[in-house]
């Protein structure tokens, strides 16, 4: 494989900043085994890590925090941010949204839409980071569910990197993570990556059927294979593992040899961050019975949990953290004799040497989470057991669990099963214990986290390769998937918008010409029996009908307040009422004389364009010219750098288009007539709104559109849909006759 330089992107950077007691601020190295198995890496390849210091930086002082500096070998890139970006993106949509849906906490998930656009903002900057940060043919890998739509924006300002992203947590099935406002946002930003990985082979299935039934991909789960906007994305399971040898050397510093003596107590370690998805409640509750239950077990046993607090800022967090101390409490005070205490508890980190030094000393972990990504913990309490002994007890809802088969595996809701298990596991002949530790070591030593690093990268960068080099073009994409739709009904309504659909976006209006081979293009289509084809735009009438020149064709005209075509006639009331309102304010925009504007009426409606207004005094101008129209009594609507003077009344081209429909074909056209409209402008999102689910539509767009465009599908240009139009006329979409 070639060694192309890394840039990793995560919400942390591999270490903290703190004050010390001198007030100089110094680097402390994050804990845990990313940071050791990526270190070596950026180090030889080269590379950047791109994330956040982990403290707010002061309004004003954006430029100073935002640093970048080398860091063993490799440089560094911090993204600064605020104390409301902190709020809003990390403890409010990463942590009190996404993570409670992503472990199936439905009911914990809030939504608060405020949240959401500083998420994508800062996911941007972060991108933007990554981007300005990263070395030429660089791969960028994104790390887990605080960056989601990293890849979105990466794409759109540096197409030409490769990227890859890895959720360090569950992805739910489709119907739970379809509760998420945002799903289809989400699913956007990831798949704009090159290759995704995910823990297992469940998540792995879970995330094709989301991008299936969600975003309408085709999906090829035997391969792990999304087609997305012309692309293959490639997706694969990691399962993602702890430094063995470091672990072994931690825990090679302690004896164990006391654990078999038959009077010693029986130590049972539990290991957690602070996390309701822990189930920590639950397990005491499950230690609590069967010291209660079980007396002869009881009175040798001794239960440690070591807790490491997370996330204080969020309220659930130290509710929690307070029934965790209160449950410990109850227990003790209840069950305690003669100075010794069933729980021991740890709520503080541990330094590593002694945490490893009581996984070797304990007889049994209890890992019990109510849903978790992989976890760790189970990995690195079985690496420690250098003498292949020791009882991994290990909740089903673990990722780690499709791993470590020969582990008790319990479903950690159910306290009878924890506590059977407790009492199994106690009670386990030597025999059996090293039968089943043994197995889980040899796994856990054959793919540590060095591996895991390589494998991901390997197969991120094959797979860049593969979609780089086989990216068919949109309107394959759009005609695979079209196609059979089309086919499904003996009449297709064809609506194409003018302006950036079929003829491309010019500066002045009436620059806008249709070519002649566009021309031919529609006048065929319109020709063909089975095809109806309108041009639906915000032009006025007679200019849109001059301009396309066909008469088999439907023009609907001033956003659907005027229609004309083969046997249809329409003109909106309102439209006759407005005249006058809408000459005087043509009047009064062009006496604001606004350099470079140009004020074009239409009869019923008026157009203000302003993209030929120096771009330092658009938003002035925006600002005069809404005003003018609000004193006539029109509506203004904002379009591609033109503000749209309407009458004050509810209509627009999506009811235009349904309007055309049911007069021509009646109201159940949908039995018999498919429906597929065309555009690209904002005021297109009417009729992409309006046809959604009874008819499609496609937008002109040459990236797919930041936000959740409501739209089916997208084509880059106005030569891929006359390209399309042909495509119609030469009846590709019709089956093949037999
Ligand atoms: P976490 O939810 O943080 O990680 P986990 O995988 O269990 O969960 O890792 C926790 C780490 O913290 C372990 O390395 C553990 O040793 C350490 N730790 C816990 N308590 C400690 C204490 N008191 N003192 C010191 N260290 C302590 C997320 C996902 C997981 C996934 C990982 C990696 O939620 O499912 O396994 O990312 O992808």
């Amino acid at each position: 494989m070639p060694r192309n330089p890394l840039v990793v992107v995560s919400n942390r950077l591999p270490f903290r900043v703190v004050r010390g007691d001198d007030g100089r601020t110094k680097r402390i190295r994050s804990p845990g085994g990313l940071v050791s198995a990526l270190t070596p890496v950026l180090t030889t390849r080269g590379g950047v890590w791109v994330g956040w210091p982990g403290t707010a930086h002061e309004a004003g002082k954006r430029g100073a925090a935002a640093r970048t500096h080398r860091h063993q070998g490799f440089r560094i890139a911090e993204v600064a941010l605020s104390a409301h970006d902190i709020a809003s993106y990390y403890s409010g949509f990463s942590n009190r949204t996404v993570w409670p849906l992503l472990h199936y906490f439905v009911g914990r998930m809030e939504v608060d839409p405020a949240w959401w656009p500083v998420y994508d903002s800062v996911n941007r900057r972060f991108a933007e980071k990554a981007a300005e940060a990263a070395p030429r043919r660089a791969l960028v890998w994104v790390h887990d569910y605080q960056l989601l739509r990293v890849p979105h924006h990466l794409r759109a300002c540096a197409p030409h990197l490769a990227s890859a992203l890895f959720l360090h947590v569950p992805f739910p099935a489709a119907e739970v993570f379809r509760i998420l406002p945002w799903s289809r946002d989400i699913l956007h930003g990831m798949l704009s990556a090159d290759y995704l990985g995910f823990h297992v082979e469940s998540y792995v299935q879970n995330f094709l059927a989301s991008a299936q039934l969600l975003l309408g991909c085709d999906v090829d789960p035997a391969r792990g294979v999304v087609r997305y906007d012309g692309r293959d994305v490639h997706v694969g399971a990691h399962p993602i593992s702890i430094d063995v040898a470091e672990a072994e050397a931690l825990a090679g510093g302690v004896s164990s040899a006391w654990r078999t003596t038959t009077d010693a107590p029986i130590e049972i370690i539990a290991v957690d961050r602070l996390d309701y998805t822990k189930g920590i409640v639950r397990r005491l509750a499950a230690v609590e019975q069967v010291l209660e239950r079980q007396p002869a077990t009881a009175r040798r046993l001794r239960f440690t949990q070591v807790l490491v607090p997370s996330r204080e800022r969020v309220p659930d967090y130290s509710q929690l953290k307070r029934e965790i101390d209160e449950a410990v409490g109850r227990v003790n005070g209840r069950l305690s004799m003669d100075g010794w205490s069933p729980i021991r508890y740890l709520a503080r980190p541990v330094p590593r040497e002694d945490l490893f030094a009581m996984y070797r000393q304990a007889n049994v972990a209890l890992v019990t989470p109510l849903r978790d990504g992989m976890n760790l913990v189970a990995k690195e309490y079985v690496a420690s057991q250098l003498d292949d002994d020791g009882v991994l007890i290990l909740s089903e809802m673990a990722g780690a669990a499709e791993e470590l088969q020969e582990a008790l595996v319990v479903n950690p809701f159910n306290r009878d099963a924890v506590a059977g298990a407790i009492q199994r596991a106690v009670t386990m002949p030597a025999q059996e214990r090293r039968a089943r530790m043994s197995a889980l070591r040899a796994r856990v030593r054959a793919h540590d986290v060095h591996a895991w690093v390589t494998e991901f990268i390997d197969a991120a960068t094959l797979a860049v390769k593969q979609a780089r080099s086989r990216v068919s073009p949109a309107l394959d994409d759009v005609i695979s998937r079209v196609g059979p739709w089309l086919a499904q009904r003996p009449q297709i309504a064809l609506l194409l918008d003018y302006d950036g659909t079929v003829t491309p976006i010019v500066d002045r209006p009436d620059a806008a010409r249709l070519s002649e081979s566009a021309r031919l293009a529609l006048d065929a289509a319109s020709r063909t029996p089975g095809i109806d084809v309108a041009i639906v735009s915000g032009r006025g009438l007679d200019d849109l009908r001059q301009r396309v020149g066909l008469s088999h064709v439907t023009y609907v005209g001033n956003h659907g307040f005027e229609i004309e075509g083969p046997a249809v006639r329409f003109r909106h009331e309102a439209a006759d009422h407005v005249s006058t309102a809408m000459n005087a304010a043509a009047d009064a925009l062009r006496e604001l004389r606004i350099k470079g504007a140009l004020v074009e009426p239409k009869g019923p409606t008026l157009a203000f364009h302003y993209r030929g207004v120096p771009e330092r005094d658009r938003e002035a101008a925006v600002h005069r010219a809404r005003a003018v129209l609000r004193r006539k009594r029109l509506r203004a609507v904002q379009g591609k750098l033109v503000i749209e003077g309407r009458p004050l009344v509810d209509w627009h081209k999506g009811h235009a288009v349904l309007w055309l429909l049911g007069h021509r074909y009646g109201t159940d056209w949908p039995t018999r007539v498919r429906a597929l409209f065309v555009g690209d402008d904002t005021t297109d999102e009417d009729v992409f709104r309006s046809l959604r689910g009874i008819g499609r539509s496609i937008c002109v767009a040459p990236f797919v559109p930041s936000q959740n465009a409501p739209s089916d599908y997208r084509l880059p240009d106005p030569q891929s849909v006359i390209a399309l139009v042909r495509w119609l006329s030469a009846g590709g979409f019709r089956p093949a006759p037999p």
